[in-house]
């Protein structure tokens, strides 16, 4: 029996105190949009790439920046090969707004002037962390394209339980803000196979996310 027959609009979700899990936000020529953008974005020079740890581990999600590039553990405007950073695209700091209007009712005062695009392939994982490296209270804003993952969601205190595993599917939104900005959060699986031709990805996940830096000026 098909699950698709019985499925059911899913409804949105406080997964925390100020974190709220929005399914199917993205319109499906939204998400054509963002994987036609972000080929052109993933493209040399200043393109997709895998950030080494400083423990010389390499990360297995490939990464592009825009705007600011994060490097353990600071933003910078150059990549660590002396590349310049690509700008921070106008569509990603419209979506932004639009997303926390829709949640919050209202904008923060700090511009959105950082884009995250991670491409997850069939192995690819996160493990727990904080993204503690901005200097503003602005929620951060995730969007998902492709494949399904199991997105866990942790508590403030520490990297250990209590969390809450929930999937993230293509079209989802989930905002971050409040008590819930510097949440434990990764994610331990992708489901291959679970994206079908949504946004005209042929496998893999996209997660773009969006935040404020919080620094002065245009970013
Ligand atoms: C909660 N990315 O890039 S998006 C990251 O799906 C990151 O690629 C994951 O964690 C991904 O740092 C998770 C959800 C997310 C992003 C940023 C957050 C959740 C967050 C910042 C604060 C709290
Ligand atoms: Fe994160």
């Amino acid at each position: 029996m098909s699950d698709e027959l019985f499925a059911l609009p899913r409804e949105r979700v406080e997964l925390a105190p100020g974190a709220w899990h929005v399914p199917d936000w993205l319109a499906p020529d939204e998400q054509r949009e963002l994987v036609v953008a972000a080929r052109s974005w993933a493209a040399p020079p200043a393109g997709m790439r895998q950030v080494v740890m400083p423990s010389g581990g390499v990360m297995s999600v490939r990464s592009v920046s825009l705007g600011l590039h994060w490097e353990p553990y600071r933003y910078t405007e150059f990549l660590p090969d002396g590349e310049r950073v690509k700008p921070f695209p106008a569509l990603l700091g419209a979506l932004a707004r639009r997303a926390v209007l829709d949640v919050y009712g209202s904008v923060p005062a700090d511009p959105y002037d950082i884009g995250l695009v991670n491409f997850y392939d069939a192995q690819a994982k996160m493990g727990l962390h904080r993204d503690a490296d901005e200097d503003s209270p602005a929620p951060v804003v995730s969007l998902s394209i492709g494949d399904t993952c199991v997105f866990r969601f942790g508590n403030t205190e520490t990297r250990t339980r209590p969390w809450t595993d929930v999937d993230l599917r293509t079209g989802d939104l989930v905002v971050f803000g409040g008590p819930s900005r510097l949440a434990y959060h990764g994610v331990p699986k992708i489901r291959p196979g679970t994206g079908g031709s949504a946004g005209g990805l042929t496998g893999g996940r996209l997660n773009i996310t969006i935040r404020a830096s919080g620094r002065r000026g245009d970013g």
